[in-house]
This record gives C-alpha cells, structure tokens and sequence, in this order.
C-alpha cells in the first residue's frame, strides 16, 4: 500500500486536477448549451411537428386541436390562433400538409361551432377566426374560407361598432369596453377582407377602426397600447404583448409605419427582462400572447427592412423557446428560458414557441440557412 508523507505533493494535485478537469467540463457544457440554443430550420420543423402529435386531432377530415396533453377540445379563439399557427408554418415551408391540416381544422371548426358565430358574446373570439379564415383563403383560394369569413366579420362588426367612446367596438355583447384585443384583430381582419373581396367598404372599416384604436388606446410618446378603455371612459393602461402586435400587424398592413416601429420597440425594451418576452401563465389566455405578438412585428420588420432593429431580439427569444423544450417530446411551453416541465401541457401555452420558430429566421450560426 502507497502512503503519502505530509510533504508528499500527490494528493494536493490529484485534487488540483480534477478540481480543474470539473472547470474544463463545465465550460464545455456551457460551451456546448449556448451553441445548442440557436435553433435551425429542422428545429423549425421539430418544434411544429411536436405540437402536432401532441395535440392535433383529426376524425373524417375534421379536427381539432386538444386543450391538453390529457385531452378535451381547446376553446374557440385558442383553436382559432392555432390555425394561424398553422398558416405561419405553411408560410414558412410552403408544404401542402399544412393546407390540409388548416382545411380538416377548418371543417372541424364548423362542426363544433357552426358556420355563424353569433352564439359567441365575445366580439374578439369571432374576429380571431376571421382573421384565420382569411388568411387561408388568401394562400389557398378556397372560397368558402373567404364567405364565412365575411359572413361573420359583417354580424361582428353590425352588432359591436357604436358611436360611443367616438367609435371602435365593443369587446363582448354586454358593451361594457372596448378592448385593443378585439380593435387591432378588426383592423387587420377588415383589411385582409378588403384583399380577399376587393370590396372597398372593408378598407375604410379597417382604416377606422386602427384610428379609433391610435387615438384611444396607444400612446405616441412611448408606443404603449393600453388594455382597454370602459364605458364610464376609463383606460386600462396594462399592456400586453398581443395587443402591441395587432396593433402594428394593423399599423403595417395600413401604412402607419412609424406607429408599428413604436409599438415594436415599446414591447422589445419595455416589455421585455433581460430580451426576453414576458412569462405569461400557460394555462390561461397569454399563453399564446408571444406568439401573436410576434407574429406581427416580425411582419412588420421583414416588409420594412428593419431586421438591424428588431432580428436579434427575437431570435434572442426564439433561440430560448427552442433551448427550453424538453427532450421526452420536444414540447417547448410559454415561459422560457425556463424548462419545460415533465407533465401536462397546454397546447395554446405550446404554441407561441412554434409560431416563434415559424416566423423568425435563424441567426447566422444556423449551418442551413
Ligand atoms: O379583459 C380582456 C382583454 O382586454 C385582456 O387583454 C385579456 C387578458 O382578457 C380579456 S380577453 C380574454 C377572453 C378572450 N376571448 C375568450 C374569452 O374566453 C377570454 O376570457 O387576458
């Protein structure tokens, strides 16, 4: 047996090296996990295909997408923003499985909800759909997208446009606010109309309502869009990221550049910790305000060139959603840089990770691009 005199300098350096071989694999790890956060164009397609085979159920060319991984049917402007996600994907790929996917959702849509949505006191949830719906006849053609995007953009707009508060619409049939939340989606749903049918009219109802949501709701000093403003005339200044990305997804399509650039910046450096989007809770409506918000601003940026601004803050964010997936089933929740946790999720807290690795390119570090 070897023994060591207290002189003996081996047992000091044994530990000086491992101490240093720790430090060495740390650093690799360290090394290893910052390049493994920027996600490439297969992490693009990963993500979205994860989402899918946890979540989207199909039955005779109708489907739907679950609430959870567990199960039941997701609420209907939940479903409806997941059928953007769809159309963002497909935007992206350009592969037919996605019309598909958006034409069986579509259909599965009607079944449960009918073909007009008056049903729903929520002005906002029917123009969600709206805004899907026309979006998928625009890329398809599909006619019948188009009318029944119409049909229930005209019974929304006739029964929420009043002159109260000098004009906008009201959020729910109770007419108790008017919320950016179902403002900025007329605005852009109006305008996609105007653009599906060529009818004029729709133009000047988008142009109305973005004014009404400019003058009311943001603020040009600081690119705020505040929550909602009730009927005693009182603004709720609380801002969200999906108001501030239908207001500049309006703001853009309606040539209110400056205004969308405003917005874009207030939700970057006044929204955001550290860069990064806030951690909405997942299980509730902002689970998917991410996505929406940036599904609009990086819009906004790729038609205006502004990419030195805006890029890589959101692949700041994107490069997060994809690290914070977990491995079991690459599902990647709303609340990154934190992991992904091991049990239930919720498929509309799921889908702003998707619908970020849709709309945002990789960085340069990206071999595929
Ligand atoms: O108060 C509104 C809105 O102004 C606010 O931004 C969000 C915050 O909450 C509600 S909108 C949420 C509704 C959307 N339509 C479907 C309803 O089930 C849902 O409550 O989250």
């Amino acid at each position: 047996m070897r023994r060591f005199s207290r002189r003996d300098p081996a047992p000091a350096f044994r530990q000086i090296s491992r101490i240093g071989a720790t430090l060495l694999q740390c650093c690799l790890a360290i090394g290893a996990a910052l390049t493994a956060h920027a996600f490439t164009t297969a992490d693009a397609d990963t993500l979205l295909q994860a989402h899918s085979q946890a979540f989207y159920q199909e039955k005779d060319g109708q489907a739907w997408f679950k609430k959870t991984t567990e199960g039941e049917k997701v609420s209907f402007w939940m479903r409806a923003e997941q059928m953007e996600m769809v159309l963002d994907a497909y935007e992206r790929t350009r592969q037919p499985a996605q019309l598909t996917q958006f034409t069986n959702l579509f259909h599965g849509f009607l079944a449960d909800h009918g073909t007009t949505w008056e049903r729903n006191e929520y002005n906002d949830d029917i123009l969600w759909m709206v805004i899907a719906c026309t979006r998928g006849h625009l890329l398809t053609g599909t006619v019948e997208f188009r009318d029944v995007a119409r049909t229930n953009f005209d019974l929304c707009h006739a029964r929420a446009l009043s002159p109260e508060l000098g004009g906008g619409l009201w959020w729910r049939t109770d007419n108790r606010s008017k919320n950016a939340c179902v403002n900025g989606p007329g605005a852009i749903a109006a305008h996609l109309l105007s653009q599906a049918t060529g009818d004029p009219a729709y133009a000047r109802i988008a142009t109305n309502l973005f004014l009404w949501e400019r003058t009311t709701l943001f603020d040009p000093k600081t690119g705020r869009i505040s929550d909602a403003i009730n009927r005693e005339g009182h603004v709720n200044p609380m801002a969200l990221t999906y108001n501030q990305g239908t207001f500049i997804g309006a703001a853009n399509y309606l040539g209110y550049t400056n205004e969308a650039r405003q917005a874009a910046r207030f939700t970057m450096n006044q929204l955001c910790r550290d860069g990064l989007l806030p951690a909405y809770d997942e299980n509730g409506d902002g689970g998917g305000f991410n996505g929406i918000g940036v599904r609009w601003i990086a819009r906004f940026m790729k038609e205006h060139h502004e990419e030195a601004t805006f890029e890589p803050w959101l692949q700041k964010n994107a490069n997060a959603a994809w690290a914070a997936r977990r491995t079991s089933d690459n599902l990647s929740w709303c609340r990154w840089p934190q992991p992904t946790p091991a049990d239930r999720r919720y498929s509309w807290g799921c889908s702003s990770a998707v619908v970020l690795l849709q709309v945002v390119r990789p960085d340069q570090s990206d071999p595929g691009r």
